[in-house]
């Protein structure tokens, strides 16, 4: 099972404190207390892989090094390394001390999430003509130290939605390279599964049922992993026998978690058509036009509905490369 939500403390490190020493040497008497190293800091940084949130289930605390004190013979102390957390892309980050949002986007993106503390400057730094043995030094500065919640939002391009077993692992099968599994009950995808289209990233979401966003099935979890996504597909299953009252059901539990989620561009597909009579689909789409004119027959049997769906997504992807040039 994905994590997608979850919460750390982080803790950058403190920086060295500076050194007070004096040189032995009688001919050369003088402070030689050199400058503490600064303390490591915590960031962030985008990868591909989905499950990386999962390496947080059981370690929770994450704490860079401190700063190395100052040494003598003015050495300064060493810097501690940063602490890099790989995080799948699409995570938002939110600092809940600070109560600030970031993301992190792309792969190799780096969010700071902890600043090390600076180190502090040995007593080589104090000398001056009036005080040639000062016994001065500065304390390293404080690590910060955050509660972060690391929160999981896909970036997909193409959301698939619907009631359960109605086709949609079976579509991102067949249209792109994913596995997700496929299985003739409800509930068969019990987390999201991406898949890529040439440019698109089409996501997988579990099953939406009436009550979702009151907790019911699995699909509140997931909704707000097609928040961020530019268009839904929408299926409904021929079988049905009431299409509209599916796509209803679906909408309202949609909308109950978030209506700007009824804004999105969305089509609709009455998929498994080959399992119900010609007549039958002609009539079932002909009342999901009334709601959406972007309804259209799906079965994964024939290759014409699925010829449909790949001109549409072949418009989505030109659209994303090339952005309309509106001047
Ligand atoms: N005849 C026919 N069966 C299909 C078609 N598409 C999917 N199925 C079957 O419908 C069943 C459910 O398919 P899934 O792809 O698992 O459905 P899902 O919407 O992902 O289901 P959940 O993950 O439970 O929400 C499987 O037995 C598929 O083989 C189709 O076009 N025609
Ligand atoms: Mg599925």
């Amino acid at each position: 099972m994905i994590v997608d939500d979850v919460t750390i403390r982080v803790q950058a490190g403190n920086g060295g404190d500076g050194a007070v020493a004096f040189n032995k040497n009688l001919l050369q008497l003088g402070p030689v207390g050199g400058n503490g190293g600064d303390g490591g800091n915590v960031y962030a940084e985008g990868v591909a892989e989905l499950d990386m949130l999962n390496q947080f289930r059981f370690k929770k605390d994450i704490r860079a090094a401190d700063g190395e004190r100052g040494k003598r013979q003015n050495k300064n102390g060493l810097d501690s390394e940063d602490i890099i957390l790989k995080v799948p892309v699409g995570t938002v980050i939110h600092n809940l001390i600070l109560k600030t949002d970031g993301e992190v986007t792309h792969i190799g993106e780096r969010v700071l999430l902890a600043k090390g503390g600076m180190g502090g400057r040995g007593n080589f730094h104090f000398r001056s003509a009036t005080n040639q043995s000062p016994k001065q030094f500065e304390k390293g500065t404080l690590g910060q130290s955050f509660d972060i919640r690391l929160e999981l939002k896909l970036i997909a391009d193409v959301g698939l939605i619907g009631l359960p077993n109605v086709g949609k692992s079976t579509l991102l099968n067949e249209l792109t390279n994913a596995k997700s599994k496929v299985a003739s009950y409800p509930f068969t995808t019990i987390e999201p599964n991406l898949g890529a289209y040439y440019e698109l990233v089409i996501a997988d979401i579990p099953g939406l049922i009436e009550g979702a966003s009151q907790g019911k099935g699995l699909g509140i979890k997931f909704l707000r992993h097609i928040e961020r996504t530019k268009t839904l597909f929408h299926l409904i299953s021929a079988e049905s026998p009431d299409p509209v009252f599916d796509y209803q059901t679906v909408r309202a539990e949609m909308k109950m978690h978030n209506p700007r989620l009824l804004d999105k561009d969305e089509y609709v597909f009455l998929s498994k058509c080959d399992n119900v009579a010609s007549k039958e689909v002609e009539q079932k789409i002909k009342l999901l036009k009334k709601i959406n004119p972007h309804a259209y027959p799906l079965s994964v049997l024939e290759s014409e509905t699925l010829d449909t769906i790949k001109t549409i997504l072949n418009k989505i992807k030109d659209a994303k490369i090339a952005p309309i040039d509106k001047e």
